[in-house]
């Protein structure tokens, strides 16, 4: 992409609404536009990396075994009456009504859904295991959306559900969710600890909350510090091997983790006086086992081995997909701008040209773009008539992890420079190994 016939419209002034660093880069780097309260429209920038993130999770989901599928944003109020959960939910339901009078409501969530879609097509325990996911926009009509897309009404994510016939079928499903999920949010360059957590109204004993530590989390958190040097990193896993995806679950949830609903003191007190943490998170998702609370009052049966019709065993399973975004910057950032991990960086590298309409610097431009989009990667350059400190500050702001600047001078000498966002490291390259250190850098990513 070329910055002059891109549509990046950067803010120069900090805006005064955002009271969080992420929200604030969010809107400065031209990522988001506010539409309403807690509703945004997705800028080119913020809709780039939002399709990164959700490439990452369909990858990481189907890597796993789970299925994709799309349901709509609009439900009927009727499947909700079914499980209860119309008159429970309250006020962070918005309840719209069709031209029929009928009841709808925007989803703030899928258990009812799919259980209906369950229920109308699946008969045998033959069928099972079963895990549908889809990632889709919902509602909730929050007290207090604030902090961007952090705690947004309108929100992306990606929702799955298991169906089991056992229990333990059931917990295997769990536990091959906490894996997947531990490597999508490392492929994104963050650290979310599995944190034992509190139902709500999706319900559930058995849930975790992933959390991202940060100063401007909305949730409190204590922890064990062993907790984070724990690392998933590039293990081979097989998904369907149940001893292997408990053993994940037991090493990333033994040690004491939990959000401020569910600490205890008397357990806490277990924990060695120097490693206890006390801090603020970001739940960027949450698995749950609820059982049979939606299959028993919704019908959703299957006839097992001896002819019996059994309730399934569910679970749904959660990524906050957009909140994502801002879970990342305040994660990765300096006083500059963002600093995007390499995963879901929304361009691979910038091209700074330091004299636009020199002859030699336009042409060297010209073949780094051509050669790193042969490569497969996207560059953005920029080639807009502009003072190089105008161009090296919209670069840091957007933050792409590398940067390679062309200027007469070291053309003179046969370099560009290949500079590093987040050291500001830099180095003086021929403009082929600028290219083929960038190319093998995106290649072990
Ligand atoms: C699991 C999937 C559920 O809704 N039902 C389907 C279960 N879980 S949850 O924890 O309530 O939500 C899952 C994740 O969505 C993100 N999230 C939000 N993101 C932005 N703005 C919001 N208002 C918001 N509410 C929830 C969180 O990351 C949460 O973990």
């Amino acid at each position: 992409m070329r910055l002059s016939r891109y549509f990046l419209p950067v803010l120069k002034e900090t805006p005064a609404e955002a009271q969080i660093v992420s929200h604030r880069l969010m809107l400065r780097a031209g990522m988001i536009k506010q539409a309403s309260a807690g509703i945004y429209s997705w800028l080119p920038l913020g809709f780039k990396v939002l399709k990164r993130i959700e490439q990452i999770v369909h990858e990481e989901q189907e890597r796993a075994g789970h299925i994709p599928m799309l349901m709509p944003t609009l439900q009927s109020a009727d499947l909700w009456r079914e499980s209860g959960r119309y008159d429970d939910y309250g006020e962070e339901m918005l309840r719209i009504k069709d031209r029929h009078d009928r009841d709808m409501l925007y989803g703030p969530t899928n258990e009812e859904l799919i259980t209906d879609i369950f229920r109308s097509y699946v008969r045998s325990y033959k069928d099972l295991p079963l895990t549908l996911y889809h990632i889709q926009w919902k509602f909730r009509d929050e007290r207090r959306p604030r902090f961007g897309v952090m705690r947004g009404r309108e929100f992306y994510m990606k929702d799955g559900y298991n169906f089991d016939l056992s229990k333990d079928d059931a917990l295997h499903a769990y536990n091959r969710h906490l894996v997947s999920y531990l490597r999508s949010y490392e492929r994104m360059g963050l650290q979310a600890i599995p944190m034992r957590a509190d139902g709500g109204p999706i319900g559930g004993d058995y849930t975790h909350e992933f959390l991202v530590l940060a100063e401007t989390g909305e949730s409190e958190v204590f922890y064990d510090s062993a907790v984070t040097d724990l690392t998933f990193g590039d293990r081979d896993i097989d998904y369907d091997n149940v001893e292997q995806c408990a053993g994940v679950l037991e090493e990333f949830t033994s040690k004491y983790a939990r959000t401020d609903e569910t600490h205890d003191e008397t357990v806490w007190a277990d924990v060695p006086e120097d490693r206890q943490r006390v801090a603020r998170g970001i739940e960027v998702g949450q698995i749950f086992y609820f059982g049979t609370k939606y299959s028993e009052a919704m019908g959703a049966t299957v006839q097992d081995a001896d002819g019996n019709q059994v309730p399934v065993h569910m679970g749904s399973h959660g990524i906050g997909v957009s909140r994502l975004l801002g879970a990342i910057i305040e994660a990765n950032h300096d006083d500059n701008g963002i600093i995007w991990p390499e995963g879901v960086t929304p361009f691979h590298c910038g091209i700074v040209n330091l004299k636009q309409g020199d002859e030699a610097a336009d042409a060297a431009c010209e073949g780094l773009y051509d050669q790193l989009t042969k490569a497969g990667l996207e560059p953005l350059y920029d080639d807009r008539n502009e003072r190089a400190g105008g161009k090296f500050a919209t670069m840091d702001l957007i933050g792409l992890p590398w940067r390679i600047t062309v200027g007469p001078r070291g053309l003179k000498n046969g370099v560009v420079e290949l500079t590093n966002r987040r050291t500001g490291e830099s180095e003086e390259l021929a403009p082929e190994a600028a290219v083929a250190k960038v190319v093998a850098i995106y290649a072990g990513v």
